[in-house]
């Protein structure tokens, strides 16, 4: 009973305030282990972002380990795109192994997100517009629908590309618009993906999502630090 009460009073532990989402696509779990406990210690707001490479190749233990080493929210990019009984189990074992929040697809629609949402167990992030080039063909076209859609329903934040800091823009408004000012926005692209450091924040966006330029760079904690100086330096207008 008292794990059930907790369950429905969780709260977001993702400020929304600027900062890094670090996604951890590295493939084995002891570079990992060893950037959780590192970013522990970094200057910045930070959250880890697990992704599909590093849970296929470490199962999803991986999530309790980043947990065991490291304060800073988790994130589960499982990109979940299922029937809503499927989305919401999948979402369950994401939470249950200490992920804060899970990240899934808007389109796959309403029931699905709404399914993950009343599961009361973590944030529920969903995916609007993609930052690769195939998004603009099928997900922009649908993109309005989508944020009134996880408006209505009322989830934690949402996916929107650094790479289109337009789009960004664009849609932070109508977010706003919507009632969805709580809701946190979350920008993948920079640096790897050709995006610079504070296109995403300085257009309304909270975590700018970083991968490769960090956990392939000789320091990764340096490296975290510098840019999200940077997103910071840029939003000050320096
Ligand atoms: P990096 N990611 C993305 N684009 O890149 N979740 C999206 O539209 C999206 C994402 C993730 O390029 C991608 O899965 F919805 O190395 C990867 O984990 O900086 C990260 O963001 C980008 O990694």
């Amino acid at each position: 009973m008292i794990r059930l009460i907790e369950d429905v009073m969780t709260t977001s532990r993702l400020k929304k305030r600027p900062g890094i989402m670090v996604a951890f696509d590295m493939e084995d779990s002891a570079s990992a282990i060893r950037m959780a406990e590192e970013l522990g210690s970094a200057d910045g707001n930070f959250a880890i972002k697990v992704g599909r490479p590093l849970e296929m190749q470490t199962g999803k233990e991986i999530i309790s380990r980043i947990r065991d080493a490291t304060d800073i929210p988790i994130i589960y990019d499982g990109k979940i795109a299922d029937i809503p009984y499927v989305s919401a189990k999948i979402a369950e074992i994401a939470y249950d192994a200490g992920a804060d929040g899970v990240n899934m697809h808007a389109f796959v629609g309403a029931d699905a997100v709404r399914e993950v949402v009343d599961l009361g167990k973590g944030d529920v992030i969903t995916v609007i517009e993609m930052t690769h080039p195939g998004s603009v063909e099928y997900l922009e076209p649908i993109s309005e629908r989508l944020i009134r859609m996880v408006s209505g329903i009322g989830v934690d934040g949402v996916v929107l590309p650094a790479t289109r800091p337009d789009r960004v823009g664009r849609l932070a408004e109508l977010l706003e618009s919507e009632g969805g000012s709580e809701t946190y926005i979350i920008s993948p692209g920079v640096r790897a993906q050709g995006a610079e450091p504070g296109d995403a924040v300085t257009s309304g966006a909270d975590y700018e999502i970083v991968g490769r330029a960090i956990y392939q760079s000789e320091n990764p904690k340096d490296a975290a630090e510098r840019i999200y100086r940077e997103i910071i330096d840029r939003l000050r207008g320096d």
